[in-house]
């Protein structure tokens, strides 16, 4: 049996549930209570603040985590990073009431900045050779230079919307973040064959992401060239159609590249083109 601990409600909860139902273990959700057991796999699901996870997973009272990298900076605990985990993208950054012109690092020096991440603003203060002040503060940080408390923020940013409407700009990207998978240093074998397990599952999933699978009719004369403009995990799959001289061809396309590859085949012939979603991907 290994431990998970995720965050109980915010802005990961949702997603860390989703990847680990994709990965097909099932968590009775409505349920959701501090400690919940897989139905089909030998995990168990611990909710908590995100605060407490990196702390929870050094400590040995939970096996692995799913956090934002912010939290493990700030935290420094002592866990191995196993995964990037694709959501939960943000930034720790310095930001600025929007009048005030900015100078570079020494803008900072003697000033008061208001922050919920403390360590990480330190090391940054440290390694710019500036002296501040920091005003450690749990919530609504943004707020601080307008009420007084602070001439400067280092918050978490994603669109800077809310920077934006609390008069602030961003001047220093400190510290890019997502959520990450993280595991406790010494797991014993039998966990660590569990988390291999996990692993193999969870990198299909997320290898599906962004992919399509992709099918269509193309002239026989035609797969040479086709081939050319998919060349999908191995080799596109060929069969041969009833209709003589046609074939049906099957790839995988990542979505990205999907209009540019489709506009080429249909330049060379293709016809019935169809799209379907992946949902797992097993390399
Ligand atoms: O209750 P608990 O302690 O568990 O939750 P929490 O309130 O501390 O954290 P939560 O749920 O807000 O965030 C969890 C994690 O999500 C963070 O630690 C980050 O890793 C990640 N994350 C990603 C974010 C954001 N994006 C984000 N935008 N966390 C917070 N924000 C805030 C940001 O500070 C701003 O106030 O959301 C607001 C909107 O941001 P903009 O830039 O899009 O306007
Ligand atoms: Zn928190």
């Amino acid at each position: 049996m290994i431990r998970i601990a995720i965050q109980s409600k915010g802005r990961l909860s949702e997603e860390s549930l989703a990847l680990l139902r994709e990965a097909g273990i099932k968590i009775d959700e409505l349920k959701r209570k501090f400690l919940a057991r897989a139905a089909d796999f030998p995990l168990e699901v611990l909710y908590l603040r995100d605060d407490d996870i990196p702390g929870v997973v050094a400590g040995g009272s939970a096996d692995l985590g799913i956090v934002g990298y912010n939290e493990v900076a700030e935290t420094g605990a002592d866990v191995k990073i196993v995964r990037k985990m694709g959501f939960g993208a943000c930034r720790l950054s310095l930001a600025i009431p929007k009048a005030q012109e900015y100078t570079g690092p020494s803008f900072f020096e003697g000033k008061t900045i208001a922050t919920s991440y403390p360590n990480v603003l330190e090391g940054w203060l440290a390694s710019n050779g500036v002296k501040a002040k920091i005003q450690k503060i749990m919530g609504s940080v943004e707020i601080a230079p307008a009420a007084g408390l602070a001439d400067a923020i280092f918050d978490i940013v994603s669109s800077g919307g809310t920077l934006v409407s609390n008069g602030l700009k961003e001047v220093e990207a400190v510290l890019q973040s997502e959520a990450v998978l993280i595991a406790a240093k010494d797991l014993d074998a039998e966990k660590q064959a569990i988390l291999e397990k996990l692993l193999f599952r969870i990198d299909a999933v997320m290898e599906s992401g962004g992919k399509k699978y992709i099918l269509m009719n193309l002239p026989t004369d035609k797969v040479s060239e086709a081939v050319k403009i998919l060349p999908a995990m191995r080799s596109p799959t060929v069969m041969q159609l009833a209709a003589e001289g046609w074939c049906s061809l099957h790839s995988v396309v990542l979505e990205s590249e999907l209009w540019d590859k489709i506009e080429r085949l249909k330049a060379i012939g293709a016809e019935g083109i169809l799209v379907l979603h992946l949902d797992k991907v097993i390399d």
